[in-house]
């Protein structure tokens, strides 16, 4: 083994290290500072931002409502991660963790949080009995899937986007890794997806969780990563993120918390203020 870099004998903080996340990532937990959320009208508050991990619960929310659960009406406001907004006590009294997305579930007589992407869509499909089946084995498989995702997803984002997009210098052994990863995670899709229609047989939350992630990268985020990863030669993803890409719900919640979608989102009709364009089920797919 040679060292390109010689780890000092104690590892050491050093908020000057480059990269995007520079400065937003410390090795501590807990509020920066005091700031409170604001809160809207709807039983639900999500706190969030359109990234893969965030698009997971606005998709659920606006698939709740496409099938016509009125109650599943929501607020989402965007937090913006690069500015620190997660590090609001607010915030932090929500999620301990620091990260979006988050949510405040007001629809009983007492609030209480919800946080993590994948806990926020078992809560929600079991509270609307939605996309999440009741009984073995179906339940044990979309549960099963859905924690695959969870386990995944910083494999492509942690490792492959951090090192290929967003670390301040490009090394070949950790793109190598990750990209190697990613293209395994690809692969066990791939396989599933050739024997049944969605990962768990019908459509479920584990879908969502899975095509937020899977689906942005077959559509070019990461800087092209669909090129680089030769992720045309999934062929089962490739009909699945199709499938997926045109459901209605999918194409508004993927469109919430955004920079060029909606910032804030309160109401069905927010979306009628949007560029049609923006509707187009396969456009390419901005980074994160
Ligand atoms: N396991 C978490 C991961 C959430 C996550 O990594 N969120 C990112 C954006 S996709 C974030 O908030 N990052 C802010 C930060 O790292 O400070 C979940 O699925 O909810």
């Amino acid at each position: 083994m040679s060292d390109v870099y010689t780890p000092p004998k104690v590892w050491d903080y050093d908020p000057a290290n480059g990269g995007r996340f520079a400065g937003v990532n410390r090795p501590t937990a807990g509020a920066r500072e005091e700031r409170e959320l604001p809160v809207g009208e709807h039983p639900f508050q999500l706190y969030s931002l359109g990234t893969p991990n965030g698009q997971k619960v606005t998709i659920l929310f606006e698939e709740l409502l496409a099938a016509g659960f009125t109650e599943a009406e929501y607020d989402a406001w965007q937090i913006k991660i690069f500015a620190g907004d997660q590090f609001g006590s607010g915030f932090v009294e929500l999620n301990p963790n620091s990260k979006i997305p988050a949510l405040l579930d007001r629809s009983g007589p007492a609030p209480f949080r919800v946080f993590e992407s994948g806990a926020i869509l078992v809560h929600l499909a079991e509270k609307f009995d939605f996309l999440l089946p009741k009984a073995n084995p179906a339940r044990a498989e979309t549960l099963s899937w859905l924690m695959w995702q969870m386990g995944s997803a910083p494999f492509i984002g942690g490792g492959f986007g951090h090192f290929y997009v967003y670390a301040p210098e490009r090394y070949k052994y950790p793109i190598d890794r990750y990209a190697m990863e990613t293209k395994r995670l690809f692969a066990v899709a791939d396989m599933q997806l050739g024997q049944t229609e969605y990962l768990a047989g019908d459509y479920s939350i584990a879908d969502i969780a899975a095509y937020t992630w899977l689906g942005n990268l077959y559509h070019g985020a990461y800087n092209g990563a669909d090129v680089f990863l030769s992720l045309a030669e999934y062929e089962n993803v490739g009909r699945w993120v199709k499938a997926i890409d045109a459901r209605a719900g999918v194409i508004r919640g993927r469109l919430v918390n955004t920079q060029n979608g909606l910032a804030e989102r309160h109401a069905a009709a927010d979306f009628d203020t949007l560029d049609r364009a923006l509707f187009d089920p396969v456009r390419k797919r901005a980074d994160f």
